[in-house]
């Protein structure tokens, strides 16, 4: 990937304001599958039949389960070079915001200094009647006829503490990302579909408000007609080298 005469390599270069929002894409290369592409997550499951609160309190084992086996994934994978190129961008730039849609914890496990989870993070759990925060791999723990543990505080159901299908986003997080779409000068939209709103909303934002728009992802997306430009190819190796723009002396 050359950035030849593209205005990218001179902004880089100047270290801009930057708001990147990330999706399922920029972990693929930790191993971490994706939601959407062949071998993604919905290839096997319907996200109406799993990612939706109906579905929890019709089936809580199944979508437990179902998350249980996606923490055991996470736990077993590590942060890539993408992840590690953003952490270092965000050390350059006097503002640098990463919203992420994933909740995989990988960011942060990559040395983020501040991410906007807008889907929630599949590390926590909380009970569904009184809030209390509970551990998310109780699974492991399930009681000899497989019952769910219940709250400690108050008997009530445990459920991740993710955004589902229908789910109001944490409306502090969308309002902190909306507000730095809104005021970056380049916008990074890395390994996301641009599927799911509001999340996608936020490079349209962003080019409304006259930010440079550029995509990276392995190929075209919905929204791609949205970008300044679309560089094609795995985000492991395409940030680091957005990163080197940066460091150029
Ligand atoms: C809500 C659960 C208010 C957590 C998920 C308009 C406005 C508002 C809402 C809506 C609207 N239109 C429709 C809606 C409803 C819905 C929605 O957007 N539906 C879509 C599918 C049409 N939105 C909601 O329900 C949201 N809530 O708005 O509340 C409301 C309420 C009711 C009615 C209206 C409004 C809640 C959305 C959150 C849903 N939760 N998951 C979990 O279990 O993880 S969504 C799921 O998709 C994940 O959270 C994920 O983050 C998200 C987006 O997926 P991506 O990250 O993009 O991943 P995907 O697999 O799709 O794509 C991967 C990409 O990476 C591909 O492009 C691939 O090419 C690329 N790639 C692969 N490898 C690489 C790579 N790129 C670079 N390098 C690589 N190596
Ligand atoms: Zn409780």
């Amino acid at each position: 990937m050359e950035l030849k005469d593209s205005p990218l390599k001179d902004l880089l270069r100047r270290r801009p304001r930057i708001c990147v929002l990330s999706g399922a894409g920029i972990s693929a290369e930790s191993g971490v599958p994706t939601f959407r592409d062949p071998d993604g997550l919905w290839a096997k499951f319907k996200p109406e039949e799993l990612a939706n609160f109906q579905a929890f309190i019709n089936n809580p084992e199944l979508v437990w389960s179902w998350y249980q086996h996606r923490i055991e994934v996470i736990r077993k994978v590590k942060p890539n070079p993408g992840h590690f190129a953003l952490a270092e961008m965000a050390k350059l730039c006097t503002e640098f915001t990463l919203v992420t849609q994933n909740v995989d914890n990988l960011h942060q496990r990559a040395g983020q200094p501040e991410v906007i989870e807008l889907h929630g993070n599949i590390e926590r759990a909380y009970c569904l009647d009184c809030n209390t925060p509970a551990a998310a791999d109780h699974l492991e723990k399930l009681d000899e006829n497989q019952r769910l543990p219940r709250c400690t505080e108050c008997n009530g159901m445990i459920r991740p503490d993710v955004v589902w299908f229908g789910e109001m986003l944490p409306e502090e997080s969308l309002r902190r990302a909306e507000n730095s779409a809104q005021n970056c000068e380049l916008f990074l939209c890395v390994g996301t579909s641009g599927v799911v709103f509001p999340a996608a909303s936020l490079p349209f934002l962003a080019k409304e408000n006259g930010a440079y728009v550029v995509e990276i992802n392995r190929q075209h997306t919905e929204i791609s007609h949205v970008m300044h430009e679309t560089l094609i190819g795995p985000s492991g190796e395409i940030l680091p080298r957005l990163l080197a723009e940066m460091n150029h002396p």
